[in-house]
């Protein structure tokens, strides 16, 4: 199985390189701000509770997203790899992924982690706001708290796979298929 944890600060383009390497490698794409915003649309009860942290630009409780995950973990049992797209964003995520995939037999391959700069993120973020009608994506301030809680809760999983020699970073700045190249030679040495 490939598992991969693709990793990044937001807006550094998890979700544009996840759609092509699901494609390429035949992967069931896991993004917890998808399925967040799928709950949120639903209009369940976690969804509301959700977006009242989105909205702020706040992670939501690691219970209910390793829930999530774990669910979705148990509803695609035979496949050839998982891409697990903005999870884990805390450390106490990552030990929970590890739990999980080792229950089922199975380990994170490799995480790799897109590299961008602040300013180019906020310009992402503020252009996709535009038309994408995400509340998170529209407001500078919402993005930059976005941005604060990756450096606090989320940028120090980095080390949890660094710890596991598991860590790849690619440069996330430049045409995307460059840099979908860059992620499949890194992916195609595992
Ligand atoms: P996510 O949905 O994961 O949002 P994101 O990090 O902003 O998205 P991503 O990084 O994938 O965007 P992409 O680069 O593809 O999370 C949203 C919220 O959900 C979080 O703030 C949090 O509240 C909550 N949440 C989610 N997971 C959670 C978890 N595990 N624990 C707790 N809370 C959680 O796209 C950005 C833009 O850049 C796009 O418009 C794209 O077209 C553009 N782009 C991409 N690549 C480019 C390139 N090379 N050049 C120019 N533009 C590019």
């Amino acid at each position: 199985m490939l598992n991969l944890v693709l990793f990044g600060p937001p807006g550094a383009g998890k979700g544009t390189q996840s759609q092509k390497l699901i494609e390429k490698y035949q992967l069931v794409h896991l993004s917890t701000g998808d399925i967040l915003r799928g709950e949120i649309a639903g209009g369940t009860a976690l969804g509301l509770e959700a977006k009242k942290l989105m909205d702020q630009g706040l992670l939501v409780p690691d219970e209910v997203v390793i829930g999530m995950i774990s669910n979705k973990l148990d509803a695609n049992p035979a496949v050839n790899g998982f891409i697990f797209d903005g999870f884990p964003r805390t450390v106490a995520q990552a030990e929970a992924l590890d739990n999980l995939l080792q229950s089922k037999n199975t380990a994170i391959s490799g995480m790799i982690a897109l590299e961008v700069e602040n300013d180019e993120l906020k310009k992402r973020l503020l252009l996709r706001g535009k038309d994408s009608g995400r509340p998170d994506d529209q407001n500078p301030e919402i993005i930059q708290k976005r941005i604060d809680e990756y450096n606090n809760k989320t940028a120090p999983v980095a080390n949890h796979y660094k710890g596991q020699q598991k860590y790849q970073g690619v440069y996330g700045i430049g045409a995307i298929e460059d840099i979908f190249n860059n992620i499949t030679a890194v992916i195609d040495q595992y």
